[in-house]
């Protein structure tokens, strides 16, 4: 459906003219028969989509390798994001906006008579991310190639991305998301770059010809990294970086010797169990601790990333001394904190340098955000595991604890209970090390993702080291590309928004500023109201088109997407949406406008309160959208399979944006922001970037509910009891009768009880407390819809002034403050 969006696209920036529309025919007929084979009429769509896809790529490979000539040639200090999820999304738009070159390719497919958006609707997303932290790195990336920084992303080539959700019977299916079976044109395979990776084994103590000492680490086990690399490409500039994605492979796919005394099986399990490493991304459930190849895919990432770096750097320096000074390595969350005991392993083993030197390398090589406050996410690993995986790293890591402890007792004299809370390895219970502790100890500066989550890293769960080290923390707000996420996405507003203030706004942070006037503009609001209207057709056909239900365009859309966790609370969602179907039940005059609620997003496989969750939002929906009482006036639906494409049909036509986690437990939320530059208001709690998005846009354009975290710890300490609400609340007694009693489950008593017993015995996300707030904030969210002006007036300032949240200022502030890294141009 992005499609459609495209129509009317206008592009003032863009090149276009003949020779150009001529040039991108000549290059798809070129690579339609050089590259695969095929003449027009015997063309598949798949093979017409990668035939454009492989056109896009000549030129990116263009700016690609330009840029890395000029890098090696200055010698660039190059940003290293190493993040084990990068969530792309479909490349064809993405790069052809990114080269100005969406209307002139457009163009020349339609002289050959082909749709442009059946090519990009063609294209299977690479999903090797479970979420905001797997967009996040992907934002990152488009802004540092739009804002010509030297950088590399360094990932896994997962074989198998984030599942397919299906719905059966209102249950999610996962189904494996084989998204490479029909070819991935945009990358590049490096046979060539291949590293070696250790795992398991023992170490030995010897004397070098030094007569220093030193140790040698004897795997039990080689794995072969081989780098893929895509090209990401800034926007209208010449700056094309490089996403460089490993997979694993035996170091010899057949053991001879086996095969040649005829055990064909043996000869090939070494190179199944290797190639096991990269086969699929694990969909982040909380019970993940423990998994040995989740740590092994985790080593694998860093120790591939850190060697081609040292490989890299070594090409013109003498040796490893200004590693340091080359790269700045950035560590997204926990999952490469590996990379501290690897870096300085390498250093030391490898490069047979001294403790201090190989210490003051790393830690000054590393930074380290943080996107988790939730206790139960914060990795660890057990001692024994870590040991028979890593065996030198494990003596590396007691190595850096020693070191580490030791200054915290010379600060701390006598204080046992620190040294015994800031060790990387927890004694509590089974020994673990704890891999924040290590990110921390390892690195020169650490952030939070938004202020208030920075706030609580400060004063919760990072507080001894705060203490230790204050001048080690930071915030960076995160913040998303309006590239994809306005431009690519919602063509209706980005040309309204030109028309008005120009092009300005795709690059300059504060340029949609220009906007605000405009919100008092009755004709400008007229038309932003008809470009609202027209995004809610589009969405509402695609949910057509997908689940069958039929939406009113005229509505609000209330939307909540995002992955299924009870702390996002998309059950307090359902529960207000219960009360105003009572509502509307009893009586046929209330005033509230009509609705429609999406609902959309992938819950862990293992996560059963996630998935009955859907499973209840498939029930009322049933419900509710069969009663012709309240027909035209409620509908509820849920989109299968949320990724980054189908996100992009859904954020233009939203009016209402869900962001309701419980204060505290939410580090920023990305998608928060996309929907309000996309003109939708918000409902949301004190919890995240909701904070700071309330201030950028004013207070009287969001509407706020709920207690704050302060209010949150009060009533904790008090003693939370769920029940009292539900006794007294009548309203909220109805809505909880209703799912206990069967109303949505034809009168099984069984099938929510686990919901129901969790929200009356724990409520452990505190709903029940929110409950009244939510459902008076909601009421006031009807009364301003149904005061178009006004609604049109909060929307457009949105627009205005989120500025703040994209991905451009939180780069450059990565630069600035952690970094230290400049531009460089790449010249014509
Ligand atoms: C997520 C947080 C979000 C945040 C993204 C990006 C993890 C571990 N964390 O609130 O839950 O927006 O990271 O920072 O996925």
């Amino acid at each position: 459906m992005a499609s459609g969006h495209l129509q009317n696209r206008t592009d003032a920036q863009e090149l276009g003219g003949r020779t150009d529309i001529e040039g991108w025919k000549r290059a798809f007929e070129r690579n339609l028969f050089n590259v695969l084979g095929r003449f027009p009429a015997t063309a598949t769509a798949n093979d017409r989509y990668l035939a454009l896809a492989y056109s896009v790529r000549e030129r990116l490979l263009d700016r690609w390798v330009k840029s890395s000539e000029t890098y090696y040639r200055e010698q660039a200090r190059t940003v290293c994001y190493l993040s084990a999820e990068f969530l792309l999304g479909p490349h064809l738009g993405n790069n052809l906006l990114n080269l100005g070159a969406l209307d002139t390719a457009k163009q020349a497919m339609a002289e050959l008579g082909l749709k442009f958006e059946r090519l990009l609707d063609q294209e299977e997303e690479p999903g090797l991310g479970n979420g905001g932290l797997g967009r996040l790195a992907a934002c990152y990336l488009d802004s540092l190639a739009t804002l010509q920084i030297p950088s590399i992303g360094y990932g896994i080539r997962y074989e198998f991305g984030i599942f397919d959700q299906q719905i059966r019977d209102g249950w999610q299916v996962e189904i494996a998301d084989k998204w490479l079976r029909l070819g991935n044109p945009w990358e590049i395979p490096r046979p060539e770059i291949a590293i070696n990776v250790g795992f398991g084994g023992h170490t030995e103590p010897y004397t070098d010809e030094h007569g220093r000492y030193r140790v040698r680490w004897i795997p039990a086990r080689i794995v072969k990294g081989i780098a893929h690399d895509t090209v990401i490409l800034g926007y209208r500039v010449n700056t094309a970086n490089l996403l460089r994605l490993w997979s694993a492979e035996a170091i010899n796919s057949f053991d001879f010797e086996s095969f040649n005394t005829g055990d064909y099986y043996a000869a090939v399990e070494e190179k199944v169990a290797s190639e096991t490493i990269s086969k699929v991304l694990y969909p982040n459930d909380t019970a993940l601790q423990g998994k040995q190849l989740r740590l092994e895919q985790q080593h694998f990432l860093v120790s591939c990333a850190l060697q081609d770096m040292m490989r890299i750097h070594l090409q013109r320096a003498p040796d490893a001394s200004g590693f340091h000074e080359r790269y700045a390595v950035q560590l997204n969350d926990t999952h490469p904190a590996l990379a501290v005991a690897e870096l300085t392993r390498i250093l030391l083993d490898d490069h047979g340098m001294d403790w201090a030197s190989a210490w003051q390398i790393t830690r000054q090589t590393m930074g380290y955000t943080n996107h988790t406050l939730l206790p139960e996410a914060l990795e660890k690993w057990p001692l024994d595991l870590f040991g028979r995986v890593l065996p030198r790293h494990l003596e590396i890591v007691h190595e850096i604890n020693h070191r580490f402890l030791d200054e915290v007792r010379l600060r701390n004299p006598g204080d046992h209970d620190r040294v015994r809370r800031l060790s990387i390895i927890d004694e509590s219970g089974e020994r673990s090390v704890r891999m924040a502790h290590l990110a921390c100890v390892g690195s020169h500066a650490i952030n939070g993702v938004a202020a208030l989550h920075s706030e609580l890293l400060r004063r919760d769960v990072l507080r001894d080291f705060s203490e230790l080290w204050p001048e080690k923390f930071l915030s960076v707000t995160n913040g998303v590309t309006p590239r994809r996420f306005i431009m690519l996405t919602n063509p209706g507003l980005t040309k309204l928004v030109t028309d008005a203030i120009g092009p300005g706004w795709t690059r300059g942070l504060e340029e949609l500023r220009k906007l605000e006037p405009m919100a008092d503009d009755p004709a400008f609001r007229d038309a932003w109201r008809r470009m609202k209207r027209r995004s809610r057709e589009a969405l509402a056909a695609e949910i057509q088109r997908q689940t069958g239900v039929v939406t009113d365009p005229a509505s609000l859309f209330d939307v909540q997407v995002k992955r299924f966790h009870e702390y996002k609370r998309q059950h307090l969602n359902l529960l207000h949406v219960i009360t105003l179907y009572h509502r509307l039940k009893c009586d046929p005059g209330y005033g509230a406008p009509a609705r429609t609620v999406v609902f959309a997003g992938k819950a862990a496989p293992g996560y059963m309160m996630a998935k009955r969750v859907i499973k209840l939002i498939h029930a009322v929906a049933d419900v509710v959208n069969q009663d012709r009482a309240t027909a035209d006036r409620l509908r509820v639906v849920f989109v299968p399979d949320y990724n980054v494409k189908h996100s992009q049909h859904i954020f233009p036509g939203a009016d209402l944006s869900e962001q309701i986690s419980m204060a505290g437990k939410e580090a920023s939320g990305t998608g928060n922001m996309k929907f309000a530059m996309n003109g939708a208001l918000t409902i949301g709690t004190c919890d995240g970037a909701n904070v700071e998005i309330r201030e950028a846009v004013g207070a009287e354009n969001f509407f706020l509910f709920g207690m704050t975290v302060a209010e949150v710890r009060r009533r904790l300490a008090q003693g939370y009891r769920p029940y009292d609400h539900y006794q007294s609340d009548q309203e909220l007694r109805a809505a909880i009768d209703a799912i206990a009693d069967g109303a949505f489950s034809g009168g099984d008593h069984d099938l929510f009880r686990p919901i129901v017993d969790n929200l009356l015995g724990s409520d452990p996300y505190m709903l029940l407390a929110d409950y009244r707030s939510y459902v008076e904030c909601q009421e006031e969210v009807g009364g301003v819809w149904l005061d178009p002006e006004r609604w049109t007036r909060s929307s457009i300032l949105n627009v205005a002034r989120i500025g703040r949240f994209l991905s451009d200022r939180a780069i450059r502030e990565y630069c600035r403050d952690i970094w230290h890294v400049q531009p460089v141009p790449i010249p014509d």
